[in-house]
């Protein structure tokens, strides 16, 4: 509790009445002086039925309940939230207790006007942050005199103010250049959108008119007049059994060749060897078994033995075990293919008449055929084989043309649900989605990718960690000293942005971050925090978030930058 000596008391009085300027009483800054101007009476200004002689005025004893009465002394400091009440005098009654004025004004000639709180008026400190003037300390207690300093620190502050306003001015330009890039992007996807829903329009009817022909292709089928069923067929069944059959016995011919050729070269050798047996052995030597084996080789060799195969036969045989696609002798694929195979031999009717004519009585007959099957005469066709080309060349042109206008049309609803989202203020963040900005902070380098989510890696190595995916733009109050290089958030409602359900948290959640975002000139990650066990916090400067009229922060406090 502040207390005076009456000495001091009147020593002060004196000095406010000789230094309080003529106009307004000491302390009292431009905007209250109206309540200080008449000479004979004053009125507390929250409360008017109270009424003080002008001389009450910075009397250093709190009269008023709201403070107004001591402008100029901390008697009242008391009211201020962070001062400690003693005024006992004062609780009882029902006057307004909230402050009236904003705390004790120091004129600052040279730099800027402000308030100091009206504790902080005659404490012995001189508190030139706010009151360059030092008029703070007018009664010198304890001593202290506090020089006037506004004109270097007015100095110092223009020229900080000269560099903050040129950064803001260029931040405020990147933001108007990232504006103008969403509004391109934003007009990209409208575009887009345009000529979306004219291809999803050709490309109904693309589908439609294949639905059409897919029909018919059905009908036609139905109409067929048999079925051939391809190899099923008779006549297709005894092409392929004379095609495999003649390509067996070309095989097996080909083998039993090679076994002639064989036998015969291994014949030659032997009969080789005999006859030299026969030149070299000794008939002087008294064997039975050695001349009788050469007494039958000179039989043998007497018989007529007859040729295994000549010139001629083996050319004639090099030309049987040609394969047929080689010899062109039968066509296999002229009897496997084409409309011939697909209608039975019997039915062949129409091969007999002029082709003229055929195109035309084939019609009338596959038409009665459809008839009498569509009005449940005869049975349709079932496929007992494979459909015809035709048919399955219009269902999968049809399917084709479904396919791609259903992924149209997924386009468009995802470009419509993009046209919907929340890009922040003139969509803004749509120019910087996808991009991205890192920094390290102790064990981890961390990245922010806008608009989609944040990671850490570990500086030991290992994979990013998801430290969430980006939800939507919130906004956050903030209360934060802004460092002297300006990087930090200062105070106010600032634009955040929420990432959650990143990857699960070991005995926690699901990673999540908030990142909270100031004006700055370029876009960097400032600060990160794990405030909890996996949730984080990162303060980001961008120019996204600065007031498009340069003038400070979007949706925040001013002049912070
Ligand atoms: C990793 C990192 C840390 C986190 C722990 C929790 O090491 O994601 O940020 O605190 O896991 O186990």
């Amino acid at each position: 509790m502040k207390s005076l000596s009456y000495g001091l008391a009147l020593t002060r009085l004196v000095q406010i009445v000789l230094a309080a300027e003529p106009s307004r009483p000491r302390g009292v800054g431009p905007d209250h002086a109206k309540f200080y101007k008449s000479t004979d009476l004053f009125t507390c200004i929250s409360n008017p039925s109270i009424t003080l002689s002008p001389s009450q005025i910075n009397d250093d004893y709190c009269d008023c309940p709201d403070g107004s009465d001591e402008p100029g002394t901390s008697a009242c400091s008391y009211l201020s939230d962070l001062s400690p009440s003693y005024a006992s005098d004062l609780a009882s009654d029902n006057a307004s207790r909230s402050i009236a004025l904003p705390g004790f004004y120091c004129k600052n000639k040279g730099h800027q006007p402000s308030y100091v709180p009206f504790l902080s008026v005659n404490d012995g400190v001189c508190d030139y942050d706010l009151c360059c003037d030092g008029s703070d300390e007018w009664a010198h207690v304890g001593g202290i005199k506090c020089e006037d300093r506004c004109k270097e620190i007015g100095k110092e502050w223009r020229k900080n103010d000269e560099l903050r306003k040129k950064s803001l001015g260029a931040a405020s330009k990147k933001r108007k250049e990232l504006v103008a890039e969403a509004g391109r992007l934003r007009k990209q996807v409208e575009d887009r959108i345009q000529s979306l829903e004219a291809e999803i329009q050709g490309s109904a009817l693309k589908v439609k008119s294949l639905e059409t022909a897919l029909a018919d292709a059905e009908r036609q089928e139905r109409g067929k007049v048999v079925r051939s069923s391809g190899k099923a067929s008779k006549l297709g069944s005894l092409i392929q059994t004379a095609k495999d059959r003649i390509e067996e016995l070309r095989e097996s011919l080909v083998e039993i060749r090679e076994q002639r050729d064989t036998g015969k070269s291994r014949l030659a050798e032997l009969e080789g060897i005999l006859s030299t047996f026969q030149a070299e052995y000794n008939p002087n030597f008294n064997d039975e078994g050695v001349k009788r084996a050469v007494r039958s080789w000179e039989e043998y060799a007497a018989r007529d033995r007859p040729a295994i195969g000549n010139d001629a036969q083996d050319r004639d045989l090099d030309e049987i075990a040609k394969p047929d696609s080689e010899t062109g002798i039968i066509n296999w694929s002229d009897w496997e293919e084409g409309e011939e195979s697909d209608v039975d031999v019997l039915y062949k009717i129409e091969e007999y008449l002029p082709v003229a004519v055929r195109g035309w009585v084939d019609q009338r007959l596959r038409d009665l055929r459809i008839l009498l099957v569509e009005n449940g005469v005869i049975a349709a066709t079932t496929s007992s084989g494979e459909e015809s080309k035709t048919l399955t060349d219009a269902r999968d042109a049809l399917k084709a043309a479904q396919d791609s206008e259903s992924n149209l049309r997924n386009e468009l609803t995802g470009h419509k649900d993009d046209l919907a989202k929340d890009y922040g203020s003139n969509d803004v963040f749509r120019a910087l989605k996808g991009r991205c900005i890192s920094k390290d902070s102790g064990e981890y380098n961390y990245e922010l990718c806008w608009l989609e989510k944040t990671t850490q890696k570990s500086k030991k190595g290992g994979s990013h960690t998801g430290m969430g995916n980006f939800v939507r733009i919130d906004s956050v109050t903030v209360d934060d000293d802004l460092p002297p290089d300006g990087k930090g958030l200062g105070s106010g409602v600032r634009v955040a942005l929420r990432y959650e359900n990143g990857q699960h948290c070991w005995n926690g959640p699901n990673r999540s971050t908030l990142v909270v975002l100031a004006c700055a000139e370029q876009d960097e990650v400032w600060k990160i925090t794990e405030e909890e066990k996996c949730v984080y916090r990162m303060e980001v400067g961008t120019p996204a978030v600065c007031d498009i009229s340069g003038k400070g922060k979007e949706g925040g406090a001013k002049d912070e930058l």
